[in-house]
Order: structure tokens, then sequence, then C-alpha cells
């Protein structure tokens, strides 16, 4: 933290303070309003003369996140975006080092705790995992989760964060979880652009919150431009707490409080954060904090300048409207400091920032250096023993000449070497590639590592227990399967909860909570308004917060509404903190064939492709499905599991212990011996491929079945490569689009388990067609791999092999 820094609990009630006091907190926030503009004046040059390689900063906006801090509590969470970076110097939770780590992309979660050098500048999160996997005490620091890019994106993440202290507030149960919350006291402060208030992200979480009366507050940042679009192209009547007036509360109604304030007016926004998040933190009252009037300095990032499409009109008013300046000038008005002490200030401030930002610049080009001269060391001695010696040098002194050198040169530079010298054989040369060989592994670690959590508490690490069955076990709908599966769960564990449409009263459209509400309560078992995208970013908030979300997704559908969520927030999580954050959300839907173009849906290729860092779970039956649950619900990582729509109804064995037994991931499943064809297929397709296999049986041929179950980890344990070696024949069925989620499953079984070796014809995928499926019967056998399609497909592999044996059909 800068010595500079501005803790949140300072107090700004002048009737409180001497004037001494007030004078001292006035002329701390100002240093740090004015470091943090130099800091965005540095950055921009950084970048501009090629240290950094892109720039985004919050000039313009430094005042109101002073007045904002202030009232930032610890246990407080933040989800915002890139113009932050005063509000977050002023609460502790960054600094200027990290500032300018952050920006070089220095990574070292040391050095750049918000990301480890991933994140573009100005992207800001706390470290609320322990590098042992577990929780920090979220009630004791202040807490930002983590930003992502895409404007508004945050928005379904900051409505769950503010959701989370209503379920701490009013849920008694959750009181022993004092790690998390305070009785729920925790405000969510929400930042985005004027601009950003156009996606539909907004107005979803917007109205959710009022529905919800969860103690979220959004202060909405209008400098009227959303890079060169002006308000008059973005919002109704350019003013977006104009028109949503409707959603103030009024006697008797829910709603919100709406604030709105100058960007530039140090006094009204102090008074103004104060009163919005008293009554927010006491009340659970959504507030919206319309910030008007503010700037950009230097435009909007360093891709382009702002003169291009501002007026001059509107650039002088920006000029004579800075906030910092008028700042300045209410300042010497008011006798808290004088002109001399304040251009004192600014020198001493200059310096320091200038001071932090060659720190952190140095100590990264110094580690840089030493790679860089140990590997020229390296190609030299292997020069000396070279027959391609100038070849070689010219290498090095390209390398050593590079200005601003990064690893990517020293890699290049070794890789070179090593192809220069590929026909030698020297000891030499084995030193640069045993070198080469442990950087690999740093880098590995700096660059590629954290997609999931990996510690301790993943769900790969929770323990097998197989399912046990009483001889006498009840054969019931695949639906109670899975209701007495929750149950089980939430009884064990009072920190589940599960919500979506539908999913409190009537137990789900296909009652796998059924009864559970009454039960557990409404605050466990809940329903949602129709809202997918915030029905995921509830989840993610509440899995931040501790608990444990089942959040539902009503058909597999409509999961297309909270694709951004899923894969720009979700996903990317643990891997954009390098690990520093988690969000172990359970996504539950149901998918597969059923009825129509949108109730059959089964796009596991767009999910496969948008989702890396997400378990993703295809249980054939309910049974299975239980089995997941009981795993994701004893790890700390997210997971997608989609049910087969048409299988509720299907008899299956309740197991014993069906709130305990485990279906592991990443462990397939033979499901039928053979020796001629093996055929790898999921969900709902599995059972005609089980009715193909008895047939085929019938016609001399035998197929081996296998079910990954998880198509995200794939067959752990390399199942299907071993059963090529016996069959030298592949199918893959599904009911995905050709090449789409069967591609995905021939790199995993060709390429990484190397089945491609094993092959003697040909590989083939029976998928569905590439439209969606007409309603009705005939229009699924038509459009969805049908008995007779898998039958065929399996027996023309045949009728390739031996034409004699296995005539064609037809
Ligand atoms: C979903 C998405 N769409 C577009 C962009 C590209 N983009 C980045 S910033 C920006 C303008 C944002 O303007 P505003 O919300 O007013 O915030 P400001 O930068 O003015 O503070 C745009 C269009 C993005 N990052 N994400
Ligand atoms: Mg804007």
């Amino acid at each position: 933290m800068p010595e500079t820094a501005i803790h949140a609990d300072s107090k700004f009630n002048s009737a409180e303070l001497s004037f001494d006091d007030f004078k001292k907190i006035v002329i701390d926030d100002y240093r740090l309003g004015y470091e943090s503009r130099q800091a965005s004046l540095i950055g921009r040059r950084e970048v501009l003369t090629g240290k950094a390689k892109f720039g985004i900063f919050g000039e313009g906006k430094e005042v109101a996140q002073l007045a904002m801090a202030k009232v930032f509590k610890k246990g407080d969470w933040r989800a915002g975006y890139y113009r932050d970076q005063t509000f977050m110097f002023a609460t502790g939770m960054s600094n200027l080092l990290e500032f300018f780590a952050q920006l070089y992309a220095y990574p070292d979660v040391e050095k750049d705790p918000a990301s480890g050098g991933r994140q573009m500048n100005c992207h800001y999160a706390t470290r609320f995992v322990n590098p042992d996997g577990s929780w920090v005490n979220q009630a004791e620091t202040m807490n930002c989760s983590a930003d992502i890019s895409t404007t508004g994106g945050h928005m379904p993440r900051l409505l769950g964060l503010a959701y989370a202290s209503k379920l701490y507030r009013q849920n008694k149960e959750l009181a022993s979880l004092d790690k998390f919350s305070v009785s729920g006291s925790e405000v969510a402060f929400g930042t985005i652009g004027n601009g950003s208030t156009s996606e539909g992200l907004f107005f979803e979480a917007l109205n959710a919150a009022g529905v919800l009366q969860v103690p979220m507050a959004i202060s909405v940042w209008d400098d009227a431009y959303a890079i060169s679009v002006p308000a008059k192209l973005q919002t109704t009547k350019e003013d977006i707490s104009e028109i949503l007036k409707g959603f103030q509360r009024e006697p008797g109604t829910n709603g919100y409080e709406i604030f709105k304030v100058r960007g530039w007016d140090y006094v009204a926004l102090c008074e103004t954060y104060e009163r919005a998040i008293a009554l927010c933190r006491k009340e659970h009252v959504p507030v919206l904090i319309h910030v008007t009037e503010m700037t950009q300095p230097q435009g909007h990032s360093t891709s382009g300048s702002h003169e291009r499409y501002k007026n001059k009109d509107r650039l002088v008013w920006e000029d004579e409207n800075d906030c910092l300046l008028q700042m300045r000038k209410w300042m010497i008005a008011s006798a808290i400091a004088t002109e001399t002490e304040m251009d004192e200030l600014e020198a001493t401030a200059k310096k320091y920032v200038r001071d932090c930002q060659r720190q952190v610049w140095n100590e990264l080009s110094d580690i840089i250096r030493l790679e860089l001269n140990e590997a020229s060391r390296l190609i030299d001695k292997l020069a000396e023993h070279s027959q391609a010696q100038e070849e070689l040098m010219a290498v090095v002194s390209e390398l050593r000449e590079r200005v601003d050198p990064g690893r990517k040169d020293v890699f290049g530079a070794i890789r070179k070497a090593l192809r220069i010298t590929v026909k030698e054989n020297s000891l030499q040369r084995q030193q640069l590639i045993n070198w080469l060989q442990d950087e690999k592994v740093r880098n590995q670690a700096r660059y590629n590592s954290k997609l999931f959590s990996g510690s301790v508490h993943s769900p790969l690490n929770v323990q097998p227990v197989p399912a046990r069955y009483y001889e006498d076990s009840k054969f019931i709908d695949g639906r109670e399967v899975l209701n007495a599966c929750f149950e089980a769960n939430f009884e064990r564990d009072k920190t589940i909860v599960a919500f979506g449409e539908d999913v409190g009263s009537i137990g789900d459209v296909n009652q796998g909570f059924a009864g559970l509400q009454n039960k557990f309560g409404d605050l466990r078992i809940t329903d949602t308004g129709i809202r997918e995208a915030t029905i995921i970013g509830q989840g993610i908030g509440l899995a931040m917060r501790g608990l444990r979300p089942i959040a539902e997704i009503q058909y597999l559908d409509y999961l297309l509404y909270s694709i951004n969520v899923l894969s720009d927030d979700l996903a990317s999580l643990s891997y954009r903190t390098h690990g520093g954050q988690k969000a172990p959300l359970i996504v539950r839907t149901r998918g597969h064939r059923l009825e129509g173009i949108w109730h059959s849906g089964s796009p596991l290729g767009l999910i496969l492709n948008s989702m890396r860092g997400l378990h993703i779970c295809v249980p054939r039956d309910m049974t299975q499905a239980a089995g997941m649950y009981n795993v994701l619900l004893r790890g700390d990582e997210p997971a997608l599991l989609i049910e087969c729509l048409n299988g509720y109804r299907l008899k299956e064995r309740l197991p014993a212990n069906v709130g305990e037994f485990t279906v592991q991931l990443g462990k397939a499943e033979i499901l039928n011996q053979g020796t001629d064809i093996t055929v790898i297929s999921y969900g709902s397709t599995l059972r005609i491929v089980m009715e193909a296999a008895k047939e085929l049986e019938k016609m001399g041929i035998s197929i081996e079945v296998i079910d990954p179950q998880t198509l995200h980890p794939f067959d752990n344990d390399n199942v299907c490569g071993q059963s090529l070696k016996k069959t030298s024949k592949l199918l893959i069925v599904d009911e995905d689009l050709p090449g789409a989620a069967s591609a995905y499953i021939l790199q995993r079984v060709l390429e990484a388990q190397k089945g491609y070796y094993s092959l003697d014809a040909q590989p083939r995928t029976l998928t569905a067609k590439e439209h969606r499926p007409p309603y009705g019967s005939d229009g699924d056998y038509f459009s969805k791999p049908s008995l007779d399609d898998i039958i065929e497909a399996i027996y023309s592999l045949m009728n390739e092999t031996d034409p004699h044996k296995y005539p064609a059909i037809y």
C-alpha cells in the first residue's frame, strides 16, 4: 500500500472533526487522487514508448472514487471496471507498485496479486483463496471480485455478491460462517460506465436487485461517452438516472434509492456516498449513484485519441471541469491549503509515482536480463563448439542488442540456436536444452496454470464411494433419485442453495426439487425471474462468498442467454486470477432430445469451446447425475451438469447411499464389452446405442460401448484408447452438430490418447443434422441419430472391412 493511502474507515463527518483533522483528510485525499492521475499519465507514456502493450486508466474519475472509498468497509465487495484505480488505491486493495506491475505484465502474484501478470492493466482483484486452496477470512478483508474486460459483464456477479449478504442476514443457520459475513451487513459496490448501461446485463441485474432487495450499490461513471459514441446514441434522454426513475422506491413499494451527483464536487460526493451506502447497508435497499460530468483527460485508452471525436467546446469543457482541478480550487478557496502548499504536494506526489514506476520496471527488467544473460552465455558456449559458430553468434548478438527484451526473445533465441545445430550433438547443446526445459516448467506455471483451482479441495480429489443397494432397493422415477440426492445434500450442508425459474414452489419443471422448499425454506430453494445471465451471476457471487449454489437453467437451449457470463466470468476466474479467486458454482440444466427446435438442444461443442475452466458433466441417467452432484458439492471447482430431458420418468434403482456415493469426474465407463467396434456416446443417445448393441449382437457384431460421463475432463484413464487397441474401429455418436463435440472427442481419443495408431478403418461420427430438430416424433427421427441410424452406421463400418461377410444392407 502506498504511504499515502487513505483507509476507508477515515471519517468524513465534519461535525465530529476539528478543522485540522478535516484539512488533513482532504489533503490526503487530494494527494492520493493526484498520485492516481500521475499514474495514468505515466502509464500512457509507458505504452506509447513501447514498454507496455496497452493502457486504459481512471483519470477524470478520481474524486468520486475517493468519496466511495470512505464508505467501503472490511467485508464489503467490489465488482467494477477498468476506471477504478483511485478507489483501489484509496481502500488499500491495490497500490502504485501493483498498478505498474500489471501494466508491464509482471508474471508474479507477489507483484501483481490481481492476476499474476495475466490481465491488462487496471483489471483488479484481491486474493481471497490461500495458496493451499482454503478461503481467507473475507469478513476481515476488503474484497474485490476479479474484473473482466467486457463492459457490463460483471453486473450479474455483482448481483450475486449482494444477494449473499441477504442470505447471511436472513438465514440464521448461516450465523456460524463468520469468515464470510457479519450478519449480512456487507455492501456489494458496482461500478459501470455510462455507455455500458446500454447492455442488457445491466438492466437484467438492475431489475433483479430491485426484486430481491439486496445491498447492491451501483455507481455509474458518466463521462458522456463510450469511446467515441456520445450519450445521445447510448441512452434514452441521454440520462440514465432520469430514465430509471420508475425504479425509485416509494412508500409501500420495493425499488431503489437513486442519487445523482456531479463528479467534480468533492463535498457533495462525500455526502451522497455516506447517505446512500448507510441506507443500502442498513435496509438492504439497492442504490444507484449516477455520477455525472466526469471527464477523460487522455481519452478512452492508449488505442486512440479523443480529439478525433470530441469537438473543441467539449475538450475545453473537460479541461475546465477536471475533477482534480475543481477540488484544488475548492481547497484553496476554503483555506484548506495554499497555492504554494498544493504545488509542493503535487511535486512530491509526481516524484513518488515516478519512483514507483521506475522501481517496478527495473525489477522486472533485471529478472529478464538475468535470464537473457544466462541464455546468451549458453549459446556462446555452444557456438565455441559448433560448426555454425557464425550463425549462433549472430543470434546471440541480436538477443543482446534487443531494446526492452522479454522472455519471448530469450526463448526465441534458444530455440533458433537449437534449430541451427539440429544435427550436432554436444554437451553444450544438451546444457542449452536442459535450461530450456527447466524454464519451460517455470513458464508453464507463469502463463498456463490454474485453469482450475487444482488444490486438495478439487472435485478430482473427492474420495470415491461406490453406490450401495439393498436387496429390495426400489425402482423409482429418475427424478425421485435426484430428489433424494438433493435432499440428503441439503440436509448435510447448510451452505447449499438452489435457485432458478420454477425451482422453488413447484420444485423445478421436472420435480427434482419437489417438496424441498417446504422442508428447507425459500431462502435455500428459491424461484427466480426469467433471467438466465443473472441466475448464473447470482451463483458466481454466492460461490465467491462461501456458499454452495446450484444455479438452474431451465433447459439447455436457454444456456445461450447466460453463456457470456459462464464463459467470460466463471470459466476464466481461476485462470485470470492465477488461482487467487474461485467460485465453485454448479450449473444444473437439462437437455438433449425431447421436442422441437428450442427443447432438444445438445450444443456440447459450443459449451466445450466456450467453457474450459468448468467441468462438463453429461450423465446418462439420474443415478449417474446424483453421483456427480455428490462429487461436485464436495469439491471447489465450477461445473455444468446436463441431465437427460427424456429420462426423469424412467425407472432407476435408488442407491441406499444416494447422498454419498460418487461418480468420479473423468472416469469413463464401459457399458458393453465388445470386440469389433468401439462406440463412444454420452447423455440420451447412450440408451439407444445400448439397444443397438443388442440388435447388432444378433447380427454377429460385437460393439464396445463407452460412456465418458464427463466431457471435461475426458477419460483420464485412457479407456477409449485402450478399447481401440482391441477393436481398431471407432464410432462416436452424439446429438450435437456434425464436427462439433464429436470433433473434440476425436481430438481427445485419436491425438491425446494416440488412438490413431490403433485404427484400421476411417474413424466415424454419427451426429444430428446441421439444423435443429423439427417438432414431433418424425422431426426427431429425421434429425437426431435414431436406432436405425446407429445400427446402420456400425454395420457399414463392418461392411467396409469385410464386405463379403457384411454385404451392404441397401
Ligand atoms: C461487451 C463489450 N463490448 C464492447 C467492448 C469494447 N469497449 C471497451 S470500453 C468501451 C466503452 C465503454 O464506455 P463506458 O461504459 O461509457 O465506460 P468509459 O470507458 O467511458 O468509462 C467499449 C465499447 C467491450 N470491452 N465489451
Ligand atoms: Mg463513458
